[in-house]
């Protein structure tokens, strides 16, 4: 193949890989946390190599969230961050197979990135191998 062929397949994967990370998964339906009786919205999301299941979730606001993380069986370690300070999320933990609840109240509606913070030596990032979502609060 020519360099011009080589070019264009290069740019093809970077616009599908931009289009997953604006959207999380496109090919996954949406996640909605039930609401259980108690009135808390849970979410169990599960980490591994490389991604994160569900990988959009979508909770309500002012409704309080138990959102329990965990990985799958394996031997590279993997964590969850959803920082958000203008929505007064700071959420970050390494994950475990034991779920881990991470409690709190979502009040400002918007869609936020959650993600993978670990990178090894110079590979890519887990967050670039796949290992993000999006975390929405809708009213
Ligand atoms: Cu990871």
């Amino acid at each position: 193949m020519d360099s011009k062929g080589y070019w264009w397949r290069g740019s093809v994967l970077l616009l599908a890989l931009l289009g997953v990370a604006a959207s999380g998964r496109a090919d996954e339906p949406p996640y909605h946390a039930r609401l259980d009786s108690d009135g808390v919205q849970r979410v169990q999301i599960v980490g591994g190599s490389y991604f994160f299941r569900p990988a959009h979730v979508i909770v309500k606001a002012g409704v309080p969230v138990e959102l329990s993380v965990q990985m799958e069986q394996g031997m590279i370690p993997h964590s969850f961050v959803l920082e958000a300070p203008q929505a007064g999320l700071a959420l970050r933990t390494e994950l475990a197979v034991q779920p881990r609840v991470l409690r709190f109240v979502p009040a400002v509606t918007g869609r936020y990135p959650f993600y993978c913070a670990h990178k090894l030596l110079f590979f890519a990032s887990h967050r670039q191998r796949g290992m993000e979502g999006i975390f929405e609060v809708v009213d």
